[in-house]
């Protein structure tokens, strides 16, 4: 009687586990929230999201080739290559990344669309490095111009270009060049300016493709302490395209000043969208 106690006790307890088991197995997978994208044949690329965690693989013949992308980030630079079974291509400009797979004679493709994310963007500072095609504007606590100008930290009174009484001065300096990767979303020019007087005007100059394009006309009335204004090139003026490295790189940021104004520092700024170690986030998938 003992004997038979035990076996319906164990019969009970296995019962109990594998439904336990079956529990733990639906709570896991709802947890994760797994959802198969595309599961079919064997030998074919397919993809799958769970929590925080994406994935595109190559099902060869010899197993699983190749995972792709993970936590839902996509880190741009590690998501073009091939190999002899698999190969991805990123595209910049449409922010998709395309995986095609083959086996024999078995090929597949997914196709899977990316936003950026906050990690997605990244910026460059460049500073005057020597004199650009135009000095006009007075220097004073440097020798050069540019010198005046291309402060890290602003150094405010201490070295700065000033203008003249009733007429329009331009400086344009040569500017470091840009070292970023992706796409140039926004080049913008900045300057640190400052006056005592009235009546005085002052505005931001970019040299680039062999025009001077210039910012709107600031009125200095009132701006008795050093003040950054700034503007922003979504695309290259001259060009009305989206600014390219070299654009960059031969460009000249300046300052024009009509009267007795200050400028301390003008710099440009470089915005890159898609750079390098940039996460984007899965959207969607799809067979093309
Ligand atoms: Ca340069
Ligand atoms: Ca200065």
């Amino acid at each position: 009687m003992k004997d038979r106690c035990n076996i319906l006790k164990s019969v009970t307890d296995e019962r109990g586990y594998v439904l336990a088991m079956v529990m733990v197995f639906f709570l896991v997978f709802s947890i994760l929230g797994m959802a198969f994208i595309k599961v079919g044949r064997f030998e074919r690329v397919h993809a799958f999201n769970h929590y925080q965690k994406s994935q595109a693989y190559y099902h060869a013949a010899g197993g699983i080739h190749k995972g792709l992308w993970r936590l839902n980030k996509v880190h741009v630079d590690s998501a073009t290559f091939s190999e002899s079974t698999v190969s991805v291509v990123y595209d910049s400009s449409n922010l998709t990344l395309t995986a095609a797979g083959r086996a024999g004679t078995l090929t597949d493709t997914i196709k899977v669309y990316l936003a950026s994310g906050t990690g997605g963007s990244s910026s460059e500072t460049l500073r005057p490095t020597g004199a650009g095609s135009w000095s006009s504007n007075n220097d004073r606590g440097c020798s050069r111009n540019w010198q005046c100008v291309d402060d890290n930290t602003s150094d405010e009174d201490a070295t700065f270009v000033w203008g003249r009484r009733n007429s329009w001065l331009t400086d344009t300096y040569a500017t470091g060049d840009a070292t970023g990767t992706g796409t140039i979303e926004k080049v913008i020019i900045y300057i640190r300016v400052r006056t005592n007087f009235t009546g005085v005007r002052t505005r931001t100059v970019v040299y680039t493709g062999g025009g001077r394009y210039y910012g709107s006309e600031i009125n200095m009335n009132g701006i008795n302490s050093y003040t950054d204004f700034s503007t922003s090139y979504t695309t290259n003026p001259a060009t009305d395209s989206p600014w390219t490295l070299s654009e960059v790189n031969a460009m000249q940021a300046g300052v024009r000043i009509r009267g007795y104004a200050r400028c301390t520092q003008v710099w440009a700024v470089v915005h890159y969208q898609g750079g390098g170690n940039s996460d984007y986030t899965i959207t969607r998938w799809e067979e093309p």
